[in-house]
């Protein structure tokens, strides 16, 4: 069968069985449209229909999760764990907390960390897990019994060799601090089951600022590879929590102007560059809405219920660090005509399928989410080996490796584009390199 057809008919297949999932499919469509050109040159998979194993989970697990709110209420809530794919090794990936967690977005998020830790050489499968609860506006008594709650079921199925939860969206340190004393109660002091820990508890230096910091060093190797850099770029970055504040952190440390950045609620645009310290205050330690921001820094501007992306503004690089499917066609035509030329992914898949094949028509450099944001999960790689080894790493140490990382997946994707005569295309290379490897691993192991 000609691999075209098999691909069209497998993904037909998912498109029915799975029809309101529709960031799983928009995930699956992606992955599908990239690997082509390799199952082309490597006929075997397709004969071994390999891909109809692969797109479904090892194992999803779904839960309830009863707690108590502070009047003495009952509320419910789902967990879920999804055990996607463990050919390189145990299951890893963030848990995440926000109201639109569903089936689809776990899936999605699990399908995609698969290929991503897989870019990262670091021997790690792929899990994500998460729940529908909103810890915005919980006291922290409400945030804690509900981590113990959670903790109390998913604690079964994970452990150091087996599956690593870490944060995401609405999971801090401070929620990992709680779920990791549930764990602890439960099953003794096991250090290397969660990552992304306080610093007290066994967490790595540098695991807070990975994600963002890994982001930006990918962009630079970028441009250095075209014999550029990050001085004087005029960079936008969405979003305002983890990801976003450390992007633009390590943005500026490289000589970058960052001129805005937003939250759920709206955005804010900054002349003199984003006071990232003031930043860091409202919405890391304070927790507080994003418009606190003008009150002190008067210079800037505040748009509520507006994405950024709608801003029309001048510059050359945008970080989507929220969430997913932020940038649709719209806004990928705000982007083109603002003069972006590279788009690199902190979050995972924000640019929706319609705006990437734009983006590409208008070559503006892309770099997807499976490749740029990989630093979070491979420094969560590096703290899982200190806390084997009972060893902590300075910062500097960590934060070397994170850029080596970096630049070996730079390179990796780059170099395996231009293999497939894609070359600049990174979503090819991101793709096909992250999918090579648990192919392999899958067949070299048999049915399982
Ligand atoms: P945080 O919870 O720390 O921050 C999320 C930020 O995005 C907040 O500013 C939030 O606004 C905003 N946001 C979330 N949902 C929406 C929405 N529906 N519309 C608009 N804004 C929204 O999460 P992280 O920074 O950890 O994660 C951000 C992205 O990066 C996610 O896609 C995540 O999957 C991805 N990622 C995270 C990694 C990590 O190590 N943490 C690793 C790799 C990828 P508000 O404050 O109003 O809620
Ligand atoms: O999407 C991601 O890569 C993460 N949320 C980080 C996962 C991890 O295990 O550190």
């Amino acid at each position: 069968m000609l691999t075209k057809d098999y691909l069209t008919n497998l993904f037909r297949d998912v498109e029915t069985k799975y029809a309101y999932q529709v960031e799983f499919i928009q995930a699956i469509e992606e992955f599908f449209n990239a690997i082509q050109p390799f199952l082309e040159k490597n006929p075997i998979y397709v004969e071994k229909d390999l891909l109809r194993q692969l797109i479904i989970p090892e194992r999803l697990i779904e839960f309830r999760v009863p707690w108590m709110d502070d009047s003495g209420k009952w509320c419910v809530n789902t967990g879920y764990r999804v055990q996607y794919n463990s050919a390189l090794g145990p299951y890893k990936g963030g848990l995440r907390f926000h109201p639109t967690v569903n089936q689809s977005i776990m899936k999605f998020l699990a399908f995609e960390q698969i290929f991503k830790n897989s870019l990262t050489d670091l021997g790690i499968g792929g899990g994500k897990g998460g729940s529908d609860f909103d810890p915005k506006g919980k006291s922290d008594a409400e945030i804690m019994r509900f981590c113990q709650s959670f903790m109390q079921e998913l604690q079964k199925y994970i452990g150091p060799s087996e599956d690593i939860p870490a944060g995401d969206i609405g999971v801090s340190s401070r929620e990992i601090g709680y779920l990791f004393g549930e764990y602890k109660r439960l099953n003794n002091y096991q250090s290397g089951t969660i990552t992304g820990k306080p610093l007290l508890l066994g967490g790595s230096l540098a695991r807070t600022e990975a994600t963002g910091y890994g982001v930006v060093y990918f962009v630079n190797h970028l441009l250095e590879s075209r014999g550029d850099s990050l001085k004087d770029k005029r960079v936008i970055v969405s979003g305002s929590g983890n990801v976003a504040i450390y992007a633009i952190k390590k943005a500026q440390e490289l000589g970058a102007m960052v001129l805005g950045c937003s939250d759920s609620s709206g955005y804010v645009i900054d002349p003199d560059g984003i006071d990232v310290d003031l930043l860091q205050d409202i919405k890391e330690v304070k927790r507080e809405r994003l418009s606190e921001y003008v009150k002190v820094r008067t210079q800037a501007s505040y748009t509520s219920e507006k994405f950024i992306w709608e801003e029309v503004t001048e510059y050359d690089i945008a970080l989507p660090c929220a969430t997913q499917n932020e940038i649709g066609e719209l806004e990928a035509k705000q982007l083109i005509d603002n003069g972006v030329s590279i788009v690199a992914e902190g979050a995972n898949m924000p640019v929706n399928l319609k705006a990437l094949e734009l983006l590409m028509e208008n070559n503006i450099i892309y770099c997807p989410g499976k490749a740029a944001n990989a630093g979070g999960v491979a420094v969560s790689a590096l703290e899982m080996a200190q806390n084997a080894g009972r060893l902590s790493w300075t910062f500097e140490q960590v934060d070397i490796e994170l850029n080596h990382i970096m630049k070996q997946i730079f390179d990796t994707c780059q170099t395996t584009a231009k293999t497939y005569s894609y070359e600049n295309d990174f979503v090819t290379g991101a793709n096909i390199a992250g999918f090579e490897r648990v192919a392999k691993a899958m067949l070299i192991q048999g049915l399982v």
